[in-house]
């Protein structure tokens, strides 16, 4: 897609195509990070989080605190091989914790935080909090154990990093929208945007097709960190396979073969993290073993080398052909219809980082712009 288009006659900038409002279609497996993206929207264009906002969030945020120490302290013992705490006080802590369930207490209690605070501590829970790629644990677990004696404050405001974090799986479909304001070049002015969210585990998905009326860019997410992890809802499938998976059936939707197709390898910090640990992602994906990036872009470690993987997948699903059936009038009459091969756009992104998000973001901004100029025959 041409980046260098000289500014547009004023005319044009008033097509209907310009003025459009643009729908975006926020898909991806469960936990790939889309209402985290909805939330970046909210603080970069539409006013941020006020006061009542953020307060609301903090039983959600206790929620978090429980959910993670409780998933910790629950699988230590189940894991292979088991660790086991290191003090011998831990032991009744994670007992008190235990006693409240997976739902944990109604109230959150002074004491309540102080035998979170000592299993936390533990270096017995800390090995097991190392190996949560093989159970179940929310990405927001690390962030939010530690800053329990913030939250246990009455004072306590959530700040925008801790909006961010917190993990409320989407059950229904929901829409916001704002506006960006355009470029000169362009025009200036403001361009509309609606943003659809939806949930991403599989008994979601099915909900999905509710919205692809009338899209015209999908943002695919993807959790690049989710290579060595398994499915909450099939505890045997790789979430990353099955991430790439549903890219295809997204990429392939016969209903979505106008919209423009944006994917977020998001999550590149945890990414970071895991390869620079020592994690192998040829342990998941064995062809990563003899892989070499061809492209131009920068490749010094082995963690650049991961995402280009990544990046390469998704590029490898874009230049397969696709065929689509359409319904013939008699049985036996149906039509193949062969899609026209779409660009792809990749960005590697944090999306619990708001200067990343409002780069991206401005940049598919500035595409969507380019790309009605060039459907209106400038370029
Ligand atoms: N460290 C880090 N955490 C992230 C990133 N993106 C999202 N998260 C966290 O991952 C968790 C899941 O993110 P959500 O935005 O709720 O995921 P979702 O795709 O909406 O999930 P569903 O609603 O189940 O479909 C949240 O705790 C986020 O804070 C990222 O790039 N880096
Ligand atoms: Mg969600």
């Amino acid at each position: 897609m041409g980046c260098g288009a000289s500014q547009p006659p004023v005319d044009v900038l008033h097509t209907k195509k310009f003025l459009d409002v643009q729908k975006l279609l926020l898909l991806g497996t469960g936990e790939s990070g889309k209402t985290t993206i909805i939330k970046q929207m909210k603080i970069l264009h539409i006013n941020g989080y006020t006061d009542t906002e953020r307060i609301e969030k903090i039983p959600f945020i206790k929620q978090n605190i429980h959910e993670s120490i409780y998933e910790i302290v629950t699988n230590m013992h189940k894991i292979d091989p088991p660790v086991a705490p290191e003090r011998d006080q831990t032991k009744a802590s994670i007992e008190f914790i235990i006693s409240f369930g997976r739902q944990g207490p109604v109230e959150y209690t002074p004491e309540y935080f102080d035998h979170v605070k000592t299993a936390w501590k533990d270096e017995g829970v800390r090995r097991a909090f190392d190996r949560s790629n093989e159970y179940q644990l929310i990405d927001s677990a690390e962030h939010f154990l530690n800053k329990i004696d913030e939250v246990n404050t009455i004072e306590y405001i959530p700040t925008n990093q801790d909006i961010l974090f917190c993990r409320i799986k989407t059950v229904a479909i929901s829409k916001i929208d704002f506006k960006m304001p355009v470029p000169k070049k362009y025009g200036g002015g403001s361009a509309e945007f609606w943003m659809y969210d939806v949930g991403g585990q599989r008994g979601e998905r099915k909900k999905w097709f509710k919205v692809f009326a009338g899209i015209q860019s999908v943002l695919f997410l993807i959790a690049s960190s989710d290579f060595d992890l398994k499915l909450r809802e099939d505890p045997t499938y790789n979430r990353l396979r099955e991430s790439f998976e549903l890219f295809q059936e997204v990429y392939t939707n016969v209903y979505l073969k106008e919209a423009a197709q944006i994917v977020f390898l998001n999550k590149q910090d945890i990414l970071r993290r895991k390869i620079e640990q020592g994690r192998k992602l040829d342990d998941y994906f064995p062809e990563f073993k003899n892989y070499i990036p061809t492209g131009k872009e920068q490749c010094d470690t082995e963690y650049d080398r991961a995402k280009l993987f990544m990046k390469q997948k998704i590029l490898d699903i874009a230049n397969t052909s696709v065929y689509v059936e359409h319904m013939g009038l008699k049985p036996g009459q149906n039509i193949t219809e062969q899609l026209a091969p779409r660009d792809v756009y990749v960005h590697f992104t944090v999306a619990t980082d708001t200067n990343n998000i409002k780069k991206v973001f401005d940049s598919i901004h500035e595409s969507i712009l380019n790309r009605n100029v060039q459907d209106i025959g400038l370029l």
